[in-house]
């Protein structure tokens, strides 16, 4: 495929149907763009040499159950897609990871080896000291929470991500992995995927959040599950 106008190459396990739909979407609708369109020559032609209108059934009421039957098609199969991805919850082997948008920043936070998240307070939250999500110091499950500000995953793993914001509403977005989710302050949402392809991937915000929406960015990087390991034990807990 065309590498400048479709979108950048995909690498998560999900992502292909998601491509598949999309093509498939615009083909269908492209061919009836076109028909469309040569109805409307054809009709136009005709009435000239015919001013009295015929085949009602045949130029409107089929035609509108074929675009009908179409439609129809293309709801049920993205329908399906969209619940496979949002309505099914990951597996309980899935790696947890969360994402904190606050401007104009993501940070990533893993729960470290006891698998558990630490409290975190708003009125902790202090970049400059180096606890840019508030992790409460007092609560010993966060003693080996990890901060980063790339996110780093195994590939061929389930990742469930917990999304939250700070400040305002951000949109995590990583087109190479064909995920898009808005960060609400208040809510933990959660999205998961499995990374495959390993390689480097953009992560953006899709929501515009204030002057400095468009440098909100952040790097995926999908890597195998050994360098994943050797990565994770050079961090520092905080
Ligand atoms: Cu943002």
């Amino acid at each position: 495929m065309n590498r400048v106008w479709w979108m950048p190459p995909n690498g998560a396990l999900h992502g292909w149907a998601i491509d598949r739909l999309m093509w498939v979407n615009l083909t269908a609708l492209g061919i009836c763009l076109v028909f469309a369109h040569l109805l409307l020559a054809a009709a136009l032609l005709r009435r000239k040499r015919h001013q009295v209108s015929s085949g009602i059934l045949r130029w409107e009421v089929l035609p509108l159950f074929g675009f009908c039957c179409l439609y129809l098609w293309l709801a049920i199969t993205a329908q399906r897609l969209w619940a496979a991805n949002r309505f099914e919850g990951p597996s309980p082997a899935a790696m947890q990871v969360e994402v904190v948008g606050m401007q104009f920043q993501w940070y990533f936070r893993y729960p470290g080896p006891d698998a558990t998240f630490g409290e975190v307070r708003p009125r902790l939250v202090d970049a400059a000291d180096g606890n840019p999500l508030g992790l409460d110091p007092r609560d010993p499950r966060g003693a080996d929470d990890i901060v980063t500000s790339v996110l780093v995953v195994p590939a061929g793993r389930e990742i469930d991500l917990r999304l939250r914001a700070l400040d305002v509403i951000h949109g995590f977005f990583i087109p190479g992995m064909r995920l898009k989710q808005n960060a609400v302050p208040g809510l933990v949402l959660h999205l998961h995927f499995t990374p495959e392809v390993e390689g480097a991937y953009p992560i953006l915000c899709s929501q515009v959040c204030g002057s400095g929406h468009a440098r909100m960015q952040a790097k995926l990087k999908v890597v195998s599950p050994a360098a994943y390991k050797a990565w994770s034990a050079t961090l520092k807990h905080r």
